[in-house]
């Protein structure tokens, strides 16, 4: 018995090799512990000849080997590819069972007609049941259930590490989580719907197993960067205490996201000194009326704060901002232009405001006032491939041509800025 499990490209992204795929990490290392023969097929990083169809995937995806089992990660913009893998996966071995979980899928199962079971949720248990025979193919839709342990070391054994791109302080990071889930519940977020872990339920590794866990991935796999992915690192100081007490005599740089509202001065100067590079929030606006149709639970000066706090010590400062949120007008923009120019943030990145499947704003468009969503998935990005903005829709206060003229303007005015620190390769060249 064996699993592949597979990692689409992503057409439209500016890099989409920064990361590996830490989910199918997770989902592999609980395979292996189980005793089952498990692989994985990172397809990014690849340019997906579109133009040329079947036939030009068949060349790059001639590397996927054989297996009984295919588990394929899907993000709503990797619907197309997605498809486009699993037939050849049926063509390689057509009498393989096909699995699809992810992002998309939890939360838009009947999407996936062509795979023979779409796991809703986490993906380790279900996978597991899978590759054992215990789920009869007849049933389609299998929930994921939470596993025995949420922090069974990554499988980093299955990639090529160095082959990734994102880079902390000079040298490549590998991706790490110590949390699962979110508190919060911002309108334009599914977090907590895609995880199925419970609304606001956050499962914690103990800090004692993270560093043991660091501690291996410097001796074993020679890294000494990490990009902390938990959706808020910073969420209990106590507990952020011991893990930084504890591992700052590994000497490693990191990175991580923290959280304004939730987040004091001190969580600054304690990730300072045990080797904080870079960390980045969600400000999303500087605009509080915005800020509160979003339901993000935080002022604009909690918003200020952090980013003050994190430059007094010397730790990067990454602001993500959100625009065309519904609601969005010409004075918000402005606001948050004033909110850039007076926090003044090291390194900023905009997305356009997507309502994806499983959001409240996008299973609601009506009442958030968002009107005429097209059904063109392949168009629900935030980002475009060259830093430009990705999906627009209309709004009761502004219609996709308004608004994209106001972005136009927003991001021509946004890229004169200053943009300090360390950066990734594709922001060398954004930003040249
Ligand atoms: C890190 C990250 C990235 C990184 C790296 C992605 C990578 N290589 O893995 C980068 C920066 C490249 C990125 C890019 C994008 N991202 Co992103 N990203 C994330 C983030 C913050 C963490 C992902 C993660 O590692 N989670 C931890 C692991 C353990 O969870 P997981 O990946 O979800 O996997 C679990 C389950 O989903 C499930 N599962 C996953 N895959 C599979 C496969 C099988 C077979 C099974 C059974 C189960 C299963 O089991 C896993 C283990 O429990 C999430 C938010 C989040 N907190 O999840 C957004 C998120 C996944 N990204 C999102 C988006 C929209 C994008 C972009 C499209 C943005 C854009 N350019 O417009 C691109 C698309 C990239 C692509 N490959 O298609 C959305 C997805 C929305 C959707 N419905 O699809 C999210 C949820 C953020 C959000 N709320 O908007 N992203
Ligand atoms: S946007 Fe961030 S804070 Fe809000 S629900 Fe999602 S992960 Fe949590």
């Amino acid at each position: 018995m064996r699993v592949e499990l597979i990692h689409p490209p992503h057409v439209n992204s500016t890099d989409d090799r920064l990361d590996p795929p830490l989910g199918l990490l997770m989902i592999a290392s609980h395979l292996g512990a189980n005793g089952i023969n498990v692989g994985i097929t990172d397809l990014s990083g690849m340019v997906v000849p579109t133009e040329t169809g079947l036939e030009g995937y068949r060349k790059q995806v001639a590397d996927i080997p054989y297996a009984d089992i295919y588990g394929i990660t899907v993000y709503i913009t990797s619907m197309k590819v997605t498809e486009d893998i699993i037939r050849l996966c049926r063509l390689k071995n057509p009498k393989c069972k096909i699995v699809v979980g992810g992002a998309h899928p939890s939360v838009r199962p009947y999407d996936f007609t062509i795979a023979d079971h779409v796991v809703i949720g986490n993906g380790e248990e279900a996978m597991v049941r899978i590759a054992k025979d215990e789920i009869p193919i007849t049933t389609r839709f299998v929930v994921g259930k939470s596993p025995e342990n949420y922090f069974l070391f990554p499988a980093y054994h299955l990639i090529e590490p160095l082959s990734y791109h994102r880079k902390i302080d000079g040298k490549t990071s590998l991706p790490y989580l110590t949390s699962r889930g979110c508190p919060f519940s911002c309108n334009f977020c599914g977090l907590s719907n895609m995880h199925k872990l419970g609304k606001g339920v956050v499962h914690f590794a103990e800090p004692e197993l993270v560093y043991e866990q660091i501690k291996r991935m410097k001796e074993e796999i020679g890294i000494d960067r990490i990009a902390f992915q938990d959706d808020i690192f910073t969420m209990k100081l106590d507990r952020l205490k011991k893990i930084l007490d504890l591992i700052k005599p590994l000497n490693i740089r990191f990175r991580c996201m923290g959280r304004a509202g939730m987040d004091t001065e001190e969580t600054y100067k304690i990730l300072a000194e045990a080797g904080c590079d870079q960390v980045s929030w969600g400000i999303e606006s500087g605009s509080q009326y915005i800020l509160d149709r979003m339901n993000k639970k935080v002022t604009v000066q909690d918003n200020k704060n952090v980013i003050q706090w994190a430059k007094k010590y010397g730790i990067t400062s990454r602001a993500f901002f959100i625009i065309g949120y519904p609601g969005e007008t010409k004075e918000t923009l402005e606001e948050t232009k004033r909110f850039i120019i007076d926090a003044d943030p090291d390194q900023y990145f905009a997305s356009n405001f997507v309502p994806y499947p499983g959001t409240k704003c996008g299973d609601y468009p009506l009442g958030f006032g968002i009107k005429n969503v097209t059904k063109d998935l392949n168009q629900f990005y935030q980002v475009s491939k060259y830093g430009t903005g990705g999906m627009t829709i209309d709004t009761e206060w502004l219609t996709k041509e308004q608004f994209r003229e106001l972005e136009i303007e927003f991001r021509t005015w946004l890229n004169k800025r200053e943009f300090r620190g360390n950066k990734q390769d594709y922001e060398v060249k954004l930003h040249e």
